[in-house]
C-alpha cells in the first residue's frame, strides 16, 4: 500500500479493526481513516490521538469530528501548562476562516489606499479568486520588474512538523519561478551565530552540549547568566521531550553543587533550587565579565597553559584590560563595579570562585540580542578561556541549556530529515547587483523598505538594498517579532501587495492585502523527532480533525499557486507530503539499519504513532569540546588559527569600530548607566512564560498569565510605589517611540529600575490613523528599537531599551485584536 494511501484513508475495514483494537493503548489517528468509517468510529465516542507540537507531545480527543481536548503524553515527565491552547487556537475566535482580502486592494488592486491596512476592512472572496490574485501579482513582477521585487525572507517560527515547512515550500515555488529576495539570519542567535564562526569556527550553540550529568558529577558551581531554562524549555521547534525536568531535580537535591543566577529577574529556577540570585544591571554583563578578567589577570589567577596551547591572541585582550587597548581604560573592578552595580569585592570574589573548582558558565542569547550583540557570546568564551575549563567534564560554557534540553543524553536513533528543501534559484532575469542582493539580514527589514537602492554593509560584505514592491510572508509573524511597530507600520506601506498566509489572525494579518488561512498542524498529517537533541522518538503528527472552515494545507495552497505559475510539477515532484513523510522516515530507517538499529516498517509505525529509541550509556557524560582539549593539533578548532580566537585578524580586517577585533565593551545606545534620565527604565522583553512568541497569545493559556486583561509588566515594588502603582493596575508603558497598555505585576523577583514585558504579545492599534497609537494590549515591540547588533551581524537589538511607566488613568480601550475582523466572522 502506498504511503498516501495508508494514510490518506484507505485502510481496509480489516486493518481498521486491528487498528482500533489497541487504541485503548496507543490511540489512533481518525485521518488515516476513511471518511465513513470516520464517522462510525466517532459515533463510538470520545477517541484520542497521539500527536506533537510545539509545547509538547499530546493525546488530541475527538468527540464527533470536533477536536475537543488535549492531554499530555504520558511519557513527558513536565508537561507544558500552556498545552490546552492547543486545542483552543483551532476553534477561537482569531481563526481565519476564509480567504480575505483587503477591500480597497480588491477594487483597486496593488497599492490602493496602504494607509487603510490594519483597518479590518476586509472582503471575503473564493479560493480561486484569492489564488489567482496573488499567482497575478507574482507573475507581474517577475514580468515587469524581475525577481529582486518580491521580499520572502519570511522569517518565523511556523509549526513542528519536517515535512509541513510552509517556508521552504514558499521558497521552493519562488525559486522554480526565477527567484525573489530571501533573508539571512535570525532574531534568536543572530548576533552569536554571525561571530561564533571567527572565534570557535562553528556556531556552538546548536545541538548537544555537555551532558546534564557531566554536571552533577563534576562541577561544583554552575553559573547561569541571563539564561532561563526552565521556562525555555517548555517549547522546543521540534517537539520537546521536557527531560530537563530530571536535571533541575537533581540539582535542587544536590546541596553542595553552587548555582548563581546572574540576571535582573529572580527567575523560577533560581528559586526552585535555592540559587543565589546576582541582580546585575541589565546591558552591562560585558563590564561585569572584563571585571572577572582583570581580576583573573591581575591576580594571576588564569589558566596560562590553557590559554597558550588552546587560544589566539590573548596578549591584545590583555592589553585591553589593562588599559593600554583601544579605549585605553583599565577594566578594574572597580570600574566594572560602576558599570554593572555589583560591588567590587564581589566582583572579585566571583573571579576567585570560578576558579577555585569545576564551573560550569551557562549562557542564555539576551544579552546577544542587544546592540554590539556580538560582543558578550565572545567576552563569554574569552572569560570560560581564562577560567581554563574548556572540554573538561563539568567545566568550561554551555551558550544552549535553555533550549531542547541541549543537555540530554542522545538516543542511538537516527536522524529525521526535512523533505523539503528550498532548491535552487533559476534565473529567468539575470540579477545585477545593483538590483539589490539575494538577501538581507531578516532583522533589516524595515532599513530595506526605507532605503531602496542604499547600501548597506555585512559581515564584511557592502551590498545594496533591493527595491521590493511585494511580500509573501508564511509562518511568521512579523508584526509581533520586528522592533519599533511605529516605524515598521509606516515602512510597510513600501509594499505594493502584502500576502499573509497563516491560520490565525496576527496583527500581520491584519496589516495585509490578501489574507490565505492555512490549516493547524491538527488539520493535516506530518512527523517530528520528541526531543531535538535526545531525539527520544519519532512521532506521528497525525492529522486530528479535517481542516475547519475554509482552511487549506500550506502545501495545497502552494500546488495551486504552482499550477497557476506554471510550475506544478516540478514544484510537486509528483509527490504529496504523505509520500514525503514515508520517504524521510524510510531514509532515516536505513540509517538506522547501519547503526544496527531496528525500526518498525512505515505502516507499522504510522499506526502505532510513536517510535522510541534507547540511550546508550554512554552518551550520558558527554563533554563539548574534550577532543579539542585532549588533542588541540589533531582536534583543531575550525577557526583560521585552528584555536579559539580571542582575537580575530579577519574582523580586524573589516576595520569595524561597531565590532572591534576582541571582546570589548562599548556603551549603547540607551541603558541604565545613560546620563539622560527622560525614559528610566530598562524594558526587559524576554521570551513569555507560556506561549511560543506570539502563538497561543489567542488562545486560552492567556489565562495563565493575563493581568486584567493584558499583557503583564513586571515592575519592582519601589518603582511601582513611585509612580502610585498597584498590582493589577493597568499602566501605560511609553518612550520617544510609542506607547503600550499593561497590567502591573509588582514585586520584588524583578531588580529595581527594570520593567519586564514579555515578546510575543499581539499588537493591537488604537488608532491605525495616529503614528503614535496606543497598542492597548502590550506588544513591547512598539517600544524597541530597530538598529542593527553591528555591521558583523546585523541582527535583532531589541533588548537595548528605555522606557517610562505610569499609572493609566483614562478609559481602558477594549481589547479587539483576539477577535477576527468583522467582515471575517
Ligand atoms: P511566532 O509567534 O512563532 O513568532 O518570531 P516569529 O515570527 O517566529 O510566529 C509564527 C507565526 O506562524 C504565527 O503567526 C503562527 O500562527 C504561524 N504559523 C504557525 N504554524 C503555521 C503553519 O503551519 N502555516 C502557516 N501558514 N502559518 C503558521 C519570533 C522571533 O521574535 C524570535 S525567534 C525571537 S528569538 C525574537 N525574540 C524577541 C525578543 O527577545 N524580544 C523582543 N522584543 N522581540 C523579539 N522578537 C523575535
Amino acid at each position: 500500500m502506498s504511503a498516501q494511501n495508508l494514510i490518506t484513508g484507505s485502510l481496509s475495514r480489516r486493518r481498521f479493526l486491528t487498528a482500533t483494537s489497541t487504541l485503548a493503548a496507543i490511540g489512533a489517528a481518525s485521518a488515516i481513516l476513511p471518511a465513513g468509517v470516520t464517522r462510525a468510529f466517532a459515533a463510538e465516542g470520545k477517541k484520542e490521538i497521539l500527536s506533537g507540537s510545539h509545547w509538547g507531545a499530546f493525546w488530541g480527543a475527538v468527540e464527533d469530528g470536533r477536536f475537543t481536548g488535549v492531554r499530555p503524553w504520558e511519557k513527558d515527565p513536565n508537561p507544558n501548562p500552556a498545552l490546552p491552547g492547543v486545542q483552543d487556537m483551532v476553534y477561537n475566535a482569531a481563526r481565519i476562516k476564509y480567504p480575505m482580502v483587503r477591500r480597497s486592494y480588491l477594487e483597486n488592486g496593488p497599492k490602493a489606499e496602504r494607509d487603510s491596512r490594519g483597518s479590518g476592512d476586509f472582503v471575503r472572496v473564493s479560493w480561486d479568486q484569492a489564488l489567482d490574485l496573488v499567482a497575478k501579482e507574482i507573475q507581474r513582477l517577475q514580468d515587469e520588474e524581475g525577481p529582486w521585487s518580491i521580499y520572502t525572507g519570511t522569517y518565523g517560527w511556523r509549526s513542528s512538523g519536517r515535512v509541513q515547512n510552509p517556508q521552504n515550500m514558499l521558497k521552493k515555488l519562488m525559486n522554480l519561478k526565477g527567484g525573489a529576495v530571501f533573508s539571512t539570519g535570525d532574531y534568536s542567535k543572530g548576533a552569536l551565530a554571525g561571530i561564533m564562526p571567527y572565534i570557535l569556527g562553528q556556531i556552538d550553540a546548536e545541538g548537544p552540549q555537555t551532558s546534564h550529568r557531566s554536571v552533577m558529577e563534576n562541577s561544583d558551581l554552575i553559573v547561569f547568566w541571563a539564561s532561563d531554562p526552565l521556562k525555555d524549555n517548555r517549547i522546543s521547534a521540534g517537539v520537546p521531550d521536557h527531560g530537563e525536568k530530571r536535571w533541575f531535580d537533581d540539582m535542587k537535591a544536590k546541596t553542595e553543587l553552587k548555582k548563581i543566577f546572574i540576571n535582573p529577574v529572580n527567575i523560577e529556577l533560581c528559586k526552585e533550587v535555592q540559587g543565589e540570585w546576582l541582580p546585575a544591571r541589565p546591558h552591562a554583563d560585558i563590564p561585569l565579565a572584563l571585571g572577572i578578567c582583570h581580576t583573573l589577570l591581575t591576580e594571576d589567577l588564569y589558566d596560562k597553559e590553557f590559554i597558550e596551547n588552546y587560544t589566539f591572541g590573548f596578549d591584545k585582550f590583555a592589553d585591553y584590560l589593562m588599559g593600554t587597548g583601544w579605549d585605553k581604560i583599565e577594566k578594574t573592578a572597580e570600574w566594572a563595579a560602576g558599570q554593572c552595580e555589583v560591588p567590587a569585592e564581589k566582583i572579585r570574589e566571583l573571579a576567585r570562585l570560578f576558579v577555585s573548582g569545576r564551573t560550569m558558565l551557562v549562557s542564555g542569547w539576551t544579552p546577544q540580542r542587544q546592540q554590539y550583540g556580538e560582543q558578550w557570546p565572545w567576552m563569554f568564551i574569552t572569560m570560560a578561556s581564562m577560567i581554563g575549563q574548556i572540554g573538561l567534564p563539568g567545566g568550561g560554557f554551555c551558550q544552549r541549556y535553555h533550549l531542547d534540553n541541549a543537555g540530554a543524553p542522545h538516543s542511538n536513533g537516527p536522524a529525521l530529515g526535512s523533505a523539503i528543501s528550498p532548491g535552487m534559484r533559476k534565473e529567468i532575469k539575470a540579477w545585477p547587483e545593483e538590483k539589490g542582493h539575494v538577501s538581507i539580514p531578516c532583522a533589516r527589514i524595515v532599513d530595506m523598505l526605507e532605503n531602496p537602492g542604499g547600501e548597506f554593509e555585512h559581515n564584511g560584505g557592502k551590498h545594496v538594498y533591493p527595491d521590493v514592491k511585494m511580500t509573501y510572508w508564511v509562518g511568521g509573524n512579523p508584526f509581533h517579532h520586528h522592533q519599533d511597530r511605529n516605524r515598521m507600520r509606516n515602512a510597510w506601506k513600501k509594499f505594493e501587495t502584502v500576502v499573509i498566509q497563516d491560520y490565525q489572525w496576527t496583527a500581520s494579518a491584519r496589516f495585509a492585502d490578501i489574507v490565505l488561512p492555512a490549516t493547524t498542524a491538527c488539520e493535516r498529517n506530518d512527523i517530528e523527532r520528541i526531543g531535538n537533541v535526545a531525539n527520544l522518538a519519532f512521532i506521528r503528527m497525525a492529522k486530528i480533525i479535517d481542516p475547519v472552515f475554509e482552511a487549506r494545507d500550506d502545501w495545497d495552497i502552494f500546488v495551486e499557486l504552482a499550477k497557476r505559475l506554471g510550475v506544478e510539477s516540478e514544484y510537486t515532484e509528483g509527490k504529496t507530503p504523505e509520500d514525503l513523510i514515508a520517504d524521510i522516515y524510510n531514509q532515516a530507517k536505513e540509517a538506522a539499519a547501519k547503526k544496527d538499529v531496528a525500526m518498525p516498517d512505515f505502516e507499522e509505525f504510522w499506526e502505532k504513532g510513536i517510535v522510541e529509541f534507547e540511550i546508550p550509556e554512554a552518551n550520558e557524560l558527554r563533554v563539548k569540546y574534550a577532543d579539542f582539549r585532549e588533542d588541540p593539533l589533531m582536534n583543531m578548532m575550525p577557526t583560521a588559527t585552528g584555536k579559539i580566537e580571542i582575537f580575530s585578524n579577519e574582523i580586524e580586517k573589516f576595520g569595524y569600530d561597531d565590532c572591534p577585533p576582541h571582546a570589548s565593551w562599548i556603551e549603547p545606545v540607551e541603558w541604565l548607566g545613560q546620563k539622560d534620565k527622560t525614559y528610566p527604565l530598562h524594558l526587559n522583553s524576554s521570551h513569555p512564560d507560556y506561549r511560543l512568541h506570539s502563538q497561543l497569545c489567542a488562545s486560552s493559556a492567556r489565562e495563565l498569565y493575563a493581568v486584567n486583561g493584558h499583557e503583564p509588566c513586571w515592575i519592582n515594588t519601589k518603582d511601582a510605589a513611585d509612580r502610585g502603582i498597584v498590582d493589577g493596575d493597568i499602566v501605560r508603558v511609553f518612550n520617544g517611540r510609542g506607547q503600550i497598555l499593561a497590567g502591573a505585576k509588582v514585586t520584588d523577583d524583578i531588580r529595581p529600575n527594570v520593567i519586564k514585558v514579555q515578546e510575543g504579545a499581539w499588537y493591537d492599534p488604537e488608532d491605525i490613523t495616529d503614528p503614535n497609537t496606543l497598542c492597548k494590549y502590550g506588544d513591547p515591540n512598539v517600544l524597541t528599537i530597530d538598529i542593527g547588533t553591528s555591521r558583523l551581524a546585523q541582527a535583532t537589538s531589541a533588548h537595548t531599551c528605555m522606557v517610562e511607566v505610569e499609572k493609566f488613568t483614562g478609559t481602558v480601550p477594549e481589547i479587539t485584536v483576539f477577535t477576527a475582523p468583522q467582515a471575517a466572522e
